[in-house]
């Protein structure tokens, strides 16, 4: 028989097994952000062309570094938190098999120090997206097959406690939409790590000696794995915009058939709109490409202006309900824009929405992007989206599991209070800085944009140096940001007085 406690703020009943598991998935996700985060510092200062700290190798090793520990292990293992909170905590249901989660946990932990392992040591510079015919060693693509055996586990666990939580009885009517957009993120990240085992397999193979991989296959099938895997990203981060308009201000959900229907077009839609990694590749029709990038992708899109509406109208409504109705902005004026879950869920949707949506569906498009690929338009692009957006709605709900799930106080408030806004502020100049940068055909993922040993001479506009310099100039502020993310967040857990408790 499971001992539930009854957390005192939202009277849910949690599974101790639900807490210990998002603890100790949240504890491992900051221990990445830590390691990405420095590494972001070192290539942010090798890529500021005036600063060009670090000799080659170790820029592609620690790009490598950054993308791994940033994209996949700290985004991950947030998810899976996430996982846990959505399905157990939500529904006040115990974790279906809680041994299960555990050892899930240690292949993830085990895949994910087999790749740090090979990476530092310099055994795999490929970067994440490991691109054949670029070879690591075999450890590291096992490291990659473990890390994601474990994320499928817990995925199927999620579903198990659904089920669990079903047939005892333990919620009323139909689960809770936070729930059903994480159930959506769950589905896709089903057919994301499948795609996942149908690329990295044959990969770890041909790393042994066994057997070929095609360098376009292998792009498409990778890709099937990596924007979708934004995918999962998006539905978890949306799921989230809804649990903190709850939080903060008890905004309401005004229709839940169109969100519910929202996240349903991601499920769909999402999969063809891998496409548009492949829109410069000779390997495929124009046909192909128009087709799925179109049509296709443009429903993905809708899904999330849906919720770039919904989430605010829920929040306008909220603030009404609670008296806010002083003329058109009363609502928004009073909104609580010290409390950093509110100006974290703010700041996600506006630089998602416009810098990361904006970028991302006009060169998504094919004429546009024979221009955009491989500049710095595309990690402009992305980091509008998975940091600006999924990021910060990640550290913004942060400063609610603290007190909910680790029953800390948030330590140095102050500091939490404008950490949202140093975060954000950051990453808009670095990402629109690094957007135009990319407009004048400075390249992504390179040492040297001065070409000293080239063969050939290439001068780029002069107005590139500035535009590198405020991209440096944000990038550093930003850091600032997350830096004070992780102390506020690693004091508050281990040395964080604790909130008061009661026992069911
Ligand atoms: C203060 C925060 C951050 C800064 C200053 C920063 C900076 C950078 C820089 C300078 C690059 C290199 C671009 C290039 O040379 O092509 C980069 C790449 C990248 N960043 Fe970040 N970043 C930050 C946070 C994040 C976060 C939180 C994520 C993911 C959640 C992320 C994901 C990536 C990815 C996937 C790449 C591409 C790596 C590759 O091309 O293989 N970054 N970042
Ligand atoms: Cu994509």
């Amino acid at each position: 028989m499971t001992l539930f406690r009854t957390c005192p703020t939202t009277g849910l009943k949690v599974d101790p097994q639900a807490d210990a598991l998002i603890k100790a998935n949240a504890v491992v996700a900051t221990v990445a952000l830590l390691i990405g985060g420095v590494s972001a510092i070192l290539v942010l200062l090798t890529r500021w062309q005036a600063v060009h700290l670090l000799p080659a190798d170790w820029f592609y090793r620690l790009l490598t570094i950054h993308g791994m520990n940033m994209l996949i292990f700290f985004i991950l293992f947030f998810e899976m938190a996430v996982l846990y909170f959505a399905g157990a905590v939500l529904l006040n249901s115990r974790v279906a098999a809680p041994k299960v989660g555990w050892t899930a946990f240690a292949l993830m932990v085990l895949g994910a120090g087999m790749i740090e392992w090979t990476m530092f040591t310099g055994q795999a510079d490929v970067l994440f997206t490991s691109y054949v015919p670029l070879k690591a060693t075999p450890w590291y693509y096992l490291g990659v097959i473990l890390f994601a055996v474990g994320a499928l586990v817990v995925t199927i666990l999620f579903f198990a406690t659904l089920v669990v939580a079903k047939r005892e009885r333990t919620y009323q009517g139909s689960v809770p939409l936070v729930t059903f957009g994480a159930a959506t993120a769950a589905i896709i990240a089903v057919i994301t790590l499948g795609h996942g085992a149908a690329i990295y397999i044959p990969t770890f193979l041909w790393s042994l000696g066994i057997g070929n991989v095609d360098a376009e296959v292998y792009r498409m099938v990778w890709w099937g794995l990596g924007h979708s895997s934004q995918q999962i990203n998006v539905a978890a981060m949306v799921s989230i915009w809804y649990l903190l308009g709850a939080l903060t201000i008890g905004s309401v959900v005004i229709n839940e058939k169109i969100s519910r229907t929202a996240f349903v077009l991601y499920v769909l839609f999402i999969s063809m709109a891998s496409a548009h990694h492949l829109l410069v590749d000779p390997g495929f029709s124009p046909s192909w490409k128009v087709w799925n990038t179109s049509y296709a992708m443009y429903l993905a899109v809708l899904a999330s202006m849906i919720h770039g509406f919904t989430v605010p109208a829920g929040i306008e409504l909220g603030q009404r309900l609670r008296g806010y109705t002083k003329g058109m902005f009363d609502w928004l004026r009073r909104a609580p824009w010290s409390d950093p879950g509110f100006s974290s869920l703010i700041f996600s949707i506006i630089i998602f929405g416009f810098v990361g949506g904006i970028t991302g569906v006009t060169f998504g498009t094919e004429q546009i992007n024979i221009i955009a690929h491989n500049t710095l338009r595309v990690p402009g692009h992305f980091h509008a989206t998975v940091v600006a957006g999924t990021a910060l709605a990640f550290m913004g709900v942060t400063y609610y599991v603290i007190p909910l799930i680790f029953r800390k106080k948030v330590a140095f408030y102050p500091l939490a209070k404008i950490q949202p806004y140093v975060f954000a502020i950051g990453m808009l100049i670095f990402s629109v800085a690094m957007t135009f940068a990319g407009t004048f055909g400075v390249p992504r993922r390179h040492w040297d944009i001065t070409f000293q040993q080239a063969p050939f001479d290439l001068q780029f506009s002069a107005s590139v140096d500035l535009v590198i310099a405020v991209m440096g100039v944000g990038g550093l502020i930003a850091a600032v940001g997350g830096g004070i993310y992780i102390l506020v967040t690693v004091w508050s857990v281990f040395f964080g007085q604790p909130v008061e408790e009661v026992k069911a």
